[in-house]
């Protein structure tokens, strides 16, 4: 199975996001992201056999994750494949803890994809031919986070999907 962990946004910022996709897919085209489907990826694990899977199960069950807020206020790109996104405009500190310990407990597990380096970001669209970031509206959106998700991705109708295989426990 092909999984990542990522967090997922609350209900209210899911609309909210969901509103700046169908905004920005008008003014750049390309595909959005289904609504149900936004996440921030914080480790992508590529392909992870049975016995993997059922590691990470039973870790991402028993992981204690510190409560934080992530700001988002800034849209940015990734622009060969048409990627738009929104993040933030600076690092977030606690977000990169995050993602240091986690991959810190990721090797321990016996998994060695750490990536060079990590941009926190929520996709919105992809391959958007009118790519641009510059005129888009200002933003400044709160995300609260405390729990984190193991997630498998697969392709169905040749789109993306995300199924949520197991949950970290509220702190
Ligand atoms: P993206 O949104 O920038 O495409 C599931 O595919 C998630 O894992 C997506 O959030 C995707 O990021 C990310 N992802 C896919 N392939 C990846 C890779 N090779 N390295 C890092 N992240 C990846």
């Amino acid at each position: 199975m092909r999984l990542f962990l990522a967090l997922v946004p609350p209900p209210a910022l899911r609309r909210r996001l969901g509103e700046l996709t169908e905004w920005a897919q008008a003014r750049c085209g390309g595909r959005r992201m289904p609504d149900e489907s936004l996440h921030l990826t914080l480790a992508f694990l590529g392909e992870v056999d049975e016995a993997g899977v059922e590691a990470l199960t039973t870790w991402v069950e028993g992981l204690n994750v510190p409560a934080g807020e992530w700001r988002l206020d800034a849209w940015g790109c990734f622009c060969h494949p048409g990627i738009l996104w929104v993040g933030g405009r600076t690092p977030d500190t606690a977000l990169v803890n995050l993602q240091a310990s986690l991959w810190h407990d990721l090797e321990t597990l016996g998994f060695g994809r750490r990536p060079s380096r990590f941009v926190p970001h929520v996709t919105l669209l992809r391959r958007a031919p009118r790519l641009e970031t510059q005129g888009l509206p200002p933003i400044d959106l709160s995300w609260p986070y405390g729990r984190l998700a193991l997630m498998r991705s697969f392709t169905e109708s040749d789109r993306a999907r995300y199924e949520t295989l197991a949950r970290s426990p509220t702190t």
